[in-house]
């Protein structure tokens, strides 16, 4: 009986269906899955992945380790201001430390002065885990105590809340120790990991920020991202295993939907360029956040990202499209910044048919997805649903939207760098975008303005990279600037033709003019710009979409310029009509979407 047993013990595994967590977590729709299978070393090992978001919870299966097995949280910061607590210089009494906020008890006998402030519940009451230590309550406060040990402060936190610290250990900040806290109560255990940054010098402040992932977005984002045996599954993994993340909390939890202010999203920015330039590290940033926005692409937030790309070109942004589809020109900001990544939403026919139960003959387009128009975004689409990684307090582990989209991308990134880097191939941020725009394969049934270049390759887009690198100037062209007449666009510009007044027909007596510029990394030479040239065959992807020239070069900085206008057989669709000029030159070049929508009115007048 038990040698029978035993055989079919043996005999089960080699007959059962290989585990494929790709239906939960679908890596495959941009060949990230083969690609590692391919090239295991190539799987973001590396690079660093800056997530802009709620938080990151540190703790959970999935997060806790690289593919090479290293941490793989290395800093977690807070930008919003919504955790610090200032310690203060507390006086003894008896046992205990005290100050005008509250008391606390066993600090090492010291001779240089002791601070201590509190970490209040009350501060948290808009989030998810306002009861920190899952005593039912959010009335509780924590004691905190800066000392010096050597010349370094160190924090105790009184994490079990019984106003003595004997019972608990040091702290430096997690950048340095890597060990997160968990607040506890004789009822159990807090169900988030917090972790913690020391700001404190002798005659400056001392303060301790506290970073607690309020919000499970930001942990699930992460797990698409960069996720190792997620749920403790091998094989169950985000698309780029092998990179470290850096959680930059920029969702504030005080504000109603974690929403978040500018100021936080460009500390954090600042924080990751900065990080990047002193480790040496590449860094590649993800957004998912954003809001409408009513003036496209003039944002000021939009003009901070473009600026900090030119300057710091080893930092790649990578920003959720948004959730304000299926209309046209429904991308909001920071999503219209021209030089990051902008991510549109789809649904692959694997999560369609796994965490949906819905059989597609292809992949969709999310309907949510925020489209184009005025502006030339998205830049790719991919998919838009994922079971990943979320903090204990979060009972469903399935989110969808533009925010499980870029991390897709942003894995992506991670798996291009590291392949260049193990190459010693040159990069940067410019050949990053225009590798996964040119690798992008078209979902069938949708305008350039609803999906951009489509679903990127990462096999591909390694190949496209190489290619690029190798072209004159390519270490200083980050990407090219397209401006044209947009009537309904912020100042009347745009860089997408495209046309939704009454009335108006952008035909061969009305053209419409395009002018197109290289843009330069900040610390290109006169010399390399001078030196900059660069010819381009121009085509029409549609017969009615012409275009007033078949080649045009750009020299230096200097605009170049076209003209492009719709020749319809017969009378125009009424809706969206579209197409997009293509610009080649090798490996390089850029497109021009091109739509006028006509209203149903029109086609009745004839
Ligand atoms: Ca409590
Ligand atoms: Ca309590
Ligand atoms: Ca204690």
């Amino acid at each position: 009986m038990s040698k029978k047993l035993c055989v079919l013990f043996l005999f089960v595994p080699l007959v059962a269906i290989a585990e494929d967590f790709t239906s939960y977590m679908d890596t495959e729709t941009i060949g990230a899955k083969r690609f590692i299978q391919a090239h295991p070393n190539w799987d973001g090992r590396g690079v660093v992945i800056a997530v802009l978001d709620t938080g990151v919870d540190v703790g959970v299966m999935g997060l806790l380790k690289t593919s090479t097995q290293e941490t793989k949280v290395i800093e977690a910061r807070d930008f919003t201001g919504e955790n610090v607590v200032q310690c203060h210089e507390a006086r003894m009494e008896g046992d205990w430390f005290v100050t005008n906020e509250g008391r606390v008890k066993g600090i090492k006998k010291t001779d240089s002065p002791v601070f201590i402030g509190f970490l209040r519940e009350e501060t948290l009451k808009n989030s998810s885990v306002s009861d920190l230590n899952s005593d039912g309550d959010s009335k509780d406060r924590f004691a905190v105590v800066l000392v010096k040990q050597g010349a370094q402060y160190v924090a105790f936190v009184d994490l079990d809340g019984d106003g003595d610290v004997s019972d608990e250990s040091s702290h430096r900040s997690y950048a340095v120790d890597q060990r997160p806290l968990r607040f506890r109560s004789t009822m159990g255990e807090g169900k988030v990991s917090v972790t913690l940054t020391i700001t404190a010098s002798d005659a400056g402040e001392k303060t301790v920020e506290f970073h607690i992932p309020g919000n499970p977005h930001g942990t699930h984002v992460a797990g698409i991202a960069s996720g190792f045996e997620l749920f403790r599954q091998k094989g169950f993994n985000g698309v780029a295993p092998g990179a470290k993340v850096m959680s930059l909390k920029i969702g504030d939890t005080r504000l109603a939907g974690g929403a978040t202010v500018n100021e936080s999203m460009k500390k954090a920015l600042e924080y990751a360029s900065k990080w990047q330039r002193e480790h040496g590290v590449p860094v590649v940033v993800n957004m998912s956040y954003g809001i409408g926005s009513e003036m496209e692409g003039e944002a000021d937030i939009e003009r901070f990202i473009d600026n900090l790309v030119q300057e710091n070109p080893k930092l790649v942004v990578v920003v959720s499209a948004g959730n304000n589809g299926p209309g046209l020109s429904t991308v909001g900001s920071p999503a219209s910044s021209s030089l990051a990544i902008t991510v549109g939403a789809l649904l692959s026919k694997k999560n369609a048919k796994d965490l949906l139960g819905l059989s597609l003959d292809d992949h969709v387009l999310f309907p949510f997805s925020s489209r184009g128009g005025e502006i030339q975004k998205p830049d790719i689409v991919a998919p838009g649903i994922a079971s990943s990684s979320v903090p204990e307090y979060q009972t469903s582990e399935v989110f969808a939207g533009t925010s499980m989209s870029a991390p897709q991308v942003a894995g992506l990134c991670a798996l291009l760098i590291s392949a260049l880097e193990q190459e010693k191939i040159p990069w940067h941020a410019g050949v990053i975008k225009r590798a996964l725009i040119g690798s992008g394969k078209p979902l069938k049934g949708y305008s350039v303005f609803e999906q951009g270049a489509g679903i990127p390759q990462i096999e591909e887009a390694v190949r496209l990279a190489k290619e690029l690198s190798k072209m004159p100037s390519s270490e200083i062209l980050l990407g090219y600037q397209i401006k044209t007449t947009a009537p309904t666009g912020a100042g009347q510009k745009g860089s997408a033709v495209f046309f939704r007044t009454m009335g108006f027909f952008p035909d061969k007596e009305n053209q419409i003019k395009v002018s197109v510029k290289p843009v330069f990394i900040k610390d290109a030479k006169e010399e390399q710009k001078k030196g900059f040239f660069r010819d381009f065959g121009l085509s029409t992807s549609d017969s009615m979409v012409k275009v007033s020239k078949s080649r045009v070069y750009i020299k230096g900085e200097r605009e170049a310029e076209f003209e492009v206008f719709f020749e319809p057989k017969g009378t125009p669709r009424s809706g969206l009509n579209s197409g997009v000029v293509v610009a080649r030159s090798g490996p390089d070049g850029f497109s021009v979407p091109f739509g006028f929508i006509v209203p149903q009115e029109l086609k009745d007048d004839g």
